[in-house]
């Protein structure tokens, strides 16, 4: 029985076997032979998910000022069924992810079929080819308990079995540049010292040869400039040893627009961990001040988001002051704070917490919460009442459902027994909350309610009429605004059609 590994499209993939592994490994060797007498260095990316995937096609886009590649690309994804379908579908130059960049499907063609240096592949021996390896494998925080992130963790056991399978297989003067989020201190205390343990076993002199490990981290957005935000955005660097600083240099100097977006040379990996994961708390911590204050705001009749606009006013000292919510989502602003402050007392075996990081996760995780008194403020009990709740992508106009705010508040508003309808017009399924269907069509969801929550931005959301939404719904509905989707004049109009309008921070609505 065949192994299969099924694509989102639901293709089907076979995984290879044993014997198809082994021509694939005399595949890796002829190719390395042909591109290094082409002159080119030879990279791995480890891992193909969103941030390793296009990654690899930017280096191996990267080309000298004669237009000649750099670099040929092996980009490695385990043979597992959840994700060795990307295998041929990249080899077949089709992106695994799906974007709103018109420049990945390009980039995907150009360096897969037109030039041919990029190829993807499933084996592990390719490490032993490579010059560099650049380490884009998952790592995640989990959070065991809603609202306690300061017991949030980090498992570091597969990301060590990544770096202890590259310990196995490569060369000596190999670089390995770990651009994956990671704790404080991973490179120092966890990477460097397993590869030290394998070049050991393997007979390598660690004097001689010391590992050479370096830390970048990636600033992937995967939105409309997807290939940019790795291409054309500043980079921070180190390495564990000059050569790694200087080798992870040139590296990012080749395949980035460094004259634009200058490089910054850390003085170790700490320092350019610690920055990646203290870049996101800063704006983790921004978003929950803002939602302190928003409660305070509606309780004395203030529209924060008013008197936001006023501060941000003060241009290069308070325009970057961010907005209350539903909640705060995603797969950065929820982990990296918690990455952190487990460095700290793990890996660094510190006494203390970051208490402002991990309260301002607690604020962000537990914001929903304030939704649903907004709502229960106006009815007797939640039970049965019909909610339309329209947005279950973390963040407006994308489809991504990780870590989504309205995931928590469906869930706690079920726990009430009310009666909840979801909608979303980017998001088909919703695997995070399994048992839920969302809708496409908001005809499905507005009919009866006696509730519409607006919980995402989407800009279908934003160009709703009420005339549109209280015809379709059939009764006069709370309106709830979630985060400042509807402007003084439209929130009138729904009062003059009959309805209760009330939001996040927008204590000024009678
Ligand atoms: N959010 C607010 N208020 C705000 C901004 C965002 O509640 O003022 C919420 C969003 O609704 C979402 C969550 O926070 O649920 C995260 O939004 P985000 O805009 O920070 O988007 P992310 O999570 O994709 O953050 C990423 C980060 N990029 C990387 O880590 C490489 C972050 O550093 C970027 O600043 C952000 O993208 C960006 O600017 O797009």
């Amino acid at each position: 029985m065949p192994n299969l590994s099924i694509a989102p499209d639901g293709t089907k993939y076979e995984i290879p076997t044993e014997e198809e592994n082994a021509k694939e490994r005399e595949i890796l060797i002829k190719i390395t032979e042909e591109q290094r007498k082409l002159g080119r260095k030879i990279v791995a990316v480890q891992g193909l998910g969103f941030v390793g995937c296009v990654m690899a096609t930017v280096v191996a886009d990267a080309t000298d000022k004669d237009g000649n590649p750099y670099y040929f690309v092996h980009g490695h994804q385990r043979a597992s069924k959840r994700s060795y379908w990307k295998v041929p579908v990249i080899n077949s130059g089709i992106p695994p992810v799906s974007s709103s960049d018109p420049e990945v499907p390009e980039i995907f063609r150009r360096t897969v079929v037109e030039r041919k240096n990029f190829r993807a592949t499933s084996e592990d021996s390719v490490y032993s080819l490579v010059d560099i390896v650049v380490v884009d494998i998952q790592l995640d925080a989990t959070k065991p308990s809603f609202g306690e992130a300061e017991k949030g963790y980090c498992d570091l056991l597969a990301f060590r079995e990544g770096i202890r399978m590259l310990g196995e297989h490569i060369r000596p003067d190999c670089l390995v540049l770990v651009e994956t989020t990671v704790p404080p201190g991973t490179c120092e205390k966890v990477v460097k010292p397993i590869l030290e343990e394998e070049f050991i076993k393997r007979g390598i002199d660690i004097k001689a040869n010391p590992p050479l490990v370096a830390h970048s981290y990636e600033r992937v957005m995967p939105g409309a400039k997807y290939v940019a935000s790795i291409r054309d955005f500043w980079r921070v660097y180190s390495g564990v040893n000059q050569k790694s600083i200087d080798l992870c240099r040139e590296f990012l100097t080749n395949c980035l627009d460094v004259e634009n977006y200058p490089l910054t040379q850390l003085d170790n990996t700490n320092a350019s961990e610690l920055a990646k994961t203290m870049e996101n708390t800063y704006r983790a911590v921004n978003i929950a001040l803002t939602l302190e204050w928003a409660r305070f705001a509606e309780q004395i009749g203030v529209d924060i988001f008013k008197v936001r606009d006023a501060i941000r006013k003060r241009k290069g000292t308070h325009d970057n002051l961010l907005r209350p919510s539903l909640g705060v989502g995603g797969y950065c602003l929820t982990k990296d704070p918690v990455l952190a402050n487990w460095a700290m007392q793990t890996l660094f075996g510190l006494e203390g917490r970051l208490d402002m990081a991990i309260r301002s996760v607690n604020i962000n995780d537990t914001m929903p919460l304030h939704t649903i008194e907004i709502i229960a403020r106006e009815f007797e009990t939640l039970r049965n009442l019909k909610i339309a709740v329209l947005g279950v992508s973390y963040l407006e106009n994308v489809g991504d459902t990780r870590h989504s705010p309205s995931k928590t508040l469906v869930e706690f508003l079920r726990k009430e027994f009310a009666d909840v309808l979801t909608h979303d017009p980017y998001v088909e399924a919703w695997p995070e909350l399994e048992e839920s269907q969302v809708e496409s069509d908001l005809k499905a969801v507005l009919p009866g309610a006696e509730v519409v929550v607006f919980a995402v931005g989407h800009d279908q959301y934003k160009n709703l009429k009420p005339a549109e939404v209280v015809a379709m719904c059939g009764t006069k509905p709370l309106i709830v605004d979630c985060s400042n989707f509807l402007n003084d004049a439209t929130i009138a109009e729904y009062k003059k059609l009959g309805c209760k309008v009330r939001g996040v921070g927008k204590g000024h609505i009678v």
